[in-house]
Parts: C-alpha cells; sequence; structure tokens
C-alpha cells in the first residue's frame, strides 16, 4: 500500500520510517524544498538524532505527487498548518480518501478539533462528502517510536471498519494500535493534556515534586473527561490511551517538549523565551485560547487550565496560582457525579435483578391523566415500559373508534412521558402472544375495564395484571364536555 505523509517534522518521519521498514511505500511531503532536499540527501532529522530515514522514503515538496494513489493519507503538520495543508492538497485528495490526524490540537478561532478542521476545509470544494477521518493519539514519543520501543496507540473513527484498517496498517512488533469511535474524545484529550503537561512542567520548574505532579494529572485528565462528556464524548476514552496514557507520558517525559517548556516557565524564564529556547512547536500553549473559551462554552470548570492560561497569557506567578489551587473550595471526588452513580447502581442492581419489561395496550386519544396514571403505575411495576398503540386502521375496524389523534400524533404524546421507554404500533387483538417473546415481557398490564380478557397470557409465561380505571375521565367524557 502507497502511503504519504505529510510534514517532515519528527512525529511525520518517525512515523514514515516506522511504515517504511513495515514495507509500505512511504512518500514524505514538506512545504518546504530546503527541508526535502536536506532530508533526501542526509537521510537524518536534528531532533532525531540516531534515527536513520530508509532509502524507500520518497521525499517531495509536490502535493500532487503526495497525493495521488495513496492507500492511506497522514496529516502530520504541527496543528497550525493542518488547515493551510488542507487547503493545498484539497485539489488532489480524491473523494473516500482514508485521512489520518496525527497532529494533536484545537483551532482556536473555530474550536474545531484537528480532524473537524481537515473536513471542513476539505468540504469547501463539495468533492469530500466520503473522506474517511481517522484520529490516531496515543502516548507516543516520536523519539522514542525511531527507535522501535514498544509504543501502543489508538485509531479513531466514527466508521469503526475504517478504524480497523488503520488499526491494520500502524500495528507491528513495535506498535500496538487500538481502535476506538470516539474521535471526539481522542482528539480533546491530545490536545488539551499538552496544557497539563505544561502545568505539570511548570511545578516541576518551580522544584515541587512527583506527588504534585501526579496530583496535577489525575486532577487533569478529569478536567479534561468533564469537558468531554459535556461535549458528547464517550466516558471511556479519559481512562484509555490517548487519555490518560498519553497525559502520562506528556506530563513526566523530558522528551516532552510542553514539558521542558514548562519547566523553563517554571524556573522563571518568560513565556516567549522559553518558547524560542524549545526551538519548536509548543502546542500546550496554542491548545490554551481553545479550552479556555471551550470550558466558558460549555460551562466547565477546569480550574488548572485556568492556572496555566494565567501564567501563559497574563502573566500570573506561577507560585500564587498553585497556591491559589490548593486553597480552593473543598470538592468530592463523587460529588459531581453522585446522581450518575447512583443511576449506574440502579442499573447494575437491575441488571443483576434482570430488568423486568411491562407492556400495555391502548388507543390513548386525547391523552389525559386517566392514562398518566395508568402508564405510571405499570411502569412502577417494572424497569421498562413499552406501550402498544392501537393504529388508527385497528381502532377504526376492531373498535370502531375514530380518533381525534392519528397514531403518530399519539406515538408522539406517549414518547414523551418519561414512563414509557418504547412505543409500538398494536395492529390486531392476536399480536399479544407474540409480542410477550418477541419482547421478552415479563408483566401484562391493563385497565380493570378488561378485567379477565387477557388471563390466558399467563401461559405465555407473562404475569396479567389489571389496574383500576381513574374512574372520572374518558375521551368520551372529554368530548361530550366539549360539545357542551
Ligand atoms: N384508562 C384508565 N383510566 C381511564 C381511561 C383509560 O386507566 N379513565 C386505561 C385503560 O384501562 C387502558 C389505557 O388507559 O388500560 C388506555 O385506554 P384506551 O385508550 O381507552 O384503551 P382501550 O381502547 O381500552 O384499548 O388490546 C387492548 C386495547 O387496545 C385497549
Amino acid at each position: 500500500m502507497n502511503i504519504s505523509v505529510l510534514g517532515a517534522g519528527t512525529w511525520g518521519l518517525a512515523l514514515a520510517r516506522m511504515l517504511a521498514l513495515d514495507g509500505y511505500n512511504v512518500t514524505v511531503w514538506s512545504a518546504f524544498k530546503s527541508e526535502v532536499d536536506d532530508l533526501s540527501i542526509n537521510r537524518c532529522h536534528k531532533n532525531l538524532p540516531g534515527m536513520v530515514i530508509p532509502d524507500s522514503i520518497v521525499f517531495t515538496e509536490d502535493m500532487a505527487k503526495a497525493c495521488r494513489d495513496m492507500g492511506v493519507i497522514v496529516f502530520a503538520v504541527p496543528s497550525p498548518f493542518v488547515r493551510s495543508t488542507a487547503a493545498k492538497a484539497m485539489a488532489y485528495i480524491p473523494d473516500g480518501q482514508i485521512i489520518v490526524d496525527v497532529a494533536k490540537g484545537i483551532e482556536p478561532d473555530t474550536l474545531l478539533t484537528m480532524t473537524e478542521v481537515i473536513k471542513d476545509e476539505l468540504n469547501k470544494d463539495g468533492n469530500h462528502q466520503n473522506i474517511k477521518l481517522v484520529a490516531l493519539s496515543g502516548p507516543t514519543h516520536a523519539e522514542e517510536v525511531a527507535r522501535d520501543i514498544p509504543t501502543a496507540i489508538v485509531s479513531a473513527c466514527l466508521d469503526m471498519d475504517v478504524a480497523k484498517v488503520v488499526q491494520e496498517v500502524f500495528s507491528n512488533t513495535c506498535m500496538r494500535t487500538y481502535t476506538n469511535t470516539d474521535v471526539l474524545g481522542v482528539e480533546l484529550c491530545g490536545a488539551l493534556k499538552n496544557i497539563v503537561a505544561l502545568a505539570s512542567g511548570v511545578v516541576d520548574g518551580m522544584g515541587f515534586g512527583d506527588n504534585t505532579r501526579a496530583a496535577l494529572i489525575t486532577r487533569g485528565i478529569g478536567e479534561i473527561r468533564s469537558l468531554g462528556m459535556s461535549m458528547g464524548a464517550n466516558i471511556q476514552t479519559f481512562s484509555g490511551l490517548a487519555g490518560i496514557g498519553d497525559m502520562i507520558v506528556t506530563a513526566t517525559s523530558n522528551n516532552s517538549r510542553n514539558f521542558r517548556a514548562g519547566q523553563l516557565i517554571g524556573k522563571g524564564v518568560p513565556v516567549p523565551e522559553a518558547v524560542t529556547q524549545i526551538g519548536m512547536v509548543v502546542e500546550g500553549i496554542h491548545a490554551l485560547n481553545a479550552a479556555v473559551k471551550l470550558a466558558a462554552k460549555y460551562h466547565v470548570d477546569m480550574p488548572i487550565i485556568m492556572a496555566v492560561d494565567a501564567v501563559v497569557n497574563h502573566g500570573a506567578d506561577p507560585r500564587q496560582e498553585l497556591a491559589r489551587l490548593m486553597v480552593r473550595p473543598k470538592r468530592s471526588e463523587i460529588e459531581t457525579t453522585e446522581v450518575e452513580t447512583r443511576f449506574e447502581s440502579s442499573l447494575y442492581t437491575n441488571r443483576r435483578n434482570k430488568m423486568k419489561r411491562v407492556i400495555t395496550y391502548g388507543t390513548f386519544d386525547m391523552l389525559h391523566y386517566g392514562h398518566i396514571n395508568l402508564l405510571k403505575r405499570a411502569k412502577a411495576m417494572g424497569d421498562y415500559l413499552i406501550v402498544a398503540l392501537s393504529t388508527d386502521e385497528f381502532n377504526w375496524n376492531e373498535k370502531q373508534k375514530k380518533c381525534y389523534f392519528t397514531y403518530e400524533q399519539r406515538k408522539a404524546l406517549l414518547e414523551s412521558i418519561r414512563y414509557v421507554d418504547l412505543v409500538i404500533p398494536e395492529e390486531n387483538w392476536d399480536q399479544k402472544r407474540t409480542d410477550i417473546h418477541d419482547y421478552n415481557i415479563d408483566t401484562f398490564v391493563i385497565g380493570d375495564d378488561w378485567k379477565g380478557k387477557f388471563d390466558f397470557l399467563e401461559e405465555e409465561g407473562a404475569e396479567v395484571v389489571y389496574l383500576s380505571r381513574t374512574p372520572e375521565i374518558s375521551t368520551t367524557q372529554i368530548k361530550s364536555d366539549l360539545k357542551k
């Protein structure tokens, strides 16, 4: 398979080398001809000492050549250049192309993640509706991948089949790739963990210890999880390789540019000077503005992110910021998720005791509190209530009822009731027997105006319960009252 890597930085080159050694035909594109020439001839990169670039890798600054007939195109340019690179590549990327983004960051003004930026840019010509975007992210220092040090990474794509294709490409004896479909969660982690890494470097630079760093990492991934959950990410992602995994490797290692930049800042070096000394893109600083905006947009409390923003962008003293974090109002680790915790445990209890399913049948026209009383009591007899709603045809042919509301209207009303979990059509008198089996029903419930009529359902293994009608109210009653 032909694979191209857009971007000849340390990460792009480390991946290109790995893929080439794995037998793929690898092309590396760079925007700079000088860089192309240097890498082609010298076959090494100044920030990857000791790494030899395989001869099979072709370097080019010709985007057409870098995008034609590629099984996979990897975006490995620094996050600020992802959009412009996508714009340059647009004319040459065929629709349906698998694109893997390994750049980590969030676009400051649009708050888009990197795969969203690529999609946004490529959609501008209307010819890229079927692009398959994959976020490849995890605890992966380029320097270590370049030395074939065992590494794990996540291939995230909404389409699991595509995630598996990329998993196949990036799996070998040195790289173990896992799939995920939570692209948003994976990309958020990749972008925002750089900020926590910066904070970790700052406290290290201030001379604080492992305890402080561990506290920052733990609460830092918790802040990112809170934001991610409010944006619709999957909670499991944050305890995975792209989440806590990448956080550990970035916030505890001198390989990390963000950690090293933080150390300098912690030692009192002014931020611009620290960045210059690092000499490469410090993604954590780029991600800060976006993180602060996202925290505000989703009303998520992110004290560590805000403290880093105060130090980096508003000249605050790191010591004072850390002191403030230490004396914030006391918190519990579970208070915010108390409700969720109870709900989850109730689910487990129910699952352990096998969720009980209840079914009831009816027309439910002109929905009124008599119906609600019935549904409320029916739901209370189990954990999941199905309502088999009489269709307009069934009502007319079998019950001589002409409903005021159509089936669809009556269905929408029922589905908005919190006691009702599922509405299915009641099309004939006989479906009850099969419904009991098709829906694994434990209990059949109906008003006692039907008392004795459905006892036969006990033969199907269901409990049959007749509940008292609410006496003074009925659809007929409502209609006649309204007539007066
Ligand atoms: N109900 C009630 N109290 C009322 C009115 C209705 O408890 N004042 C109950 C009925 O006993 C029934 C449910 O609400 O269990 C729906 O009532 P209808 O729409 O009138 O249902 P019905 O026409 O009886 O259809 O195959 C069974 C039939 O579809 C039941």
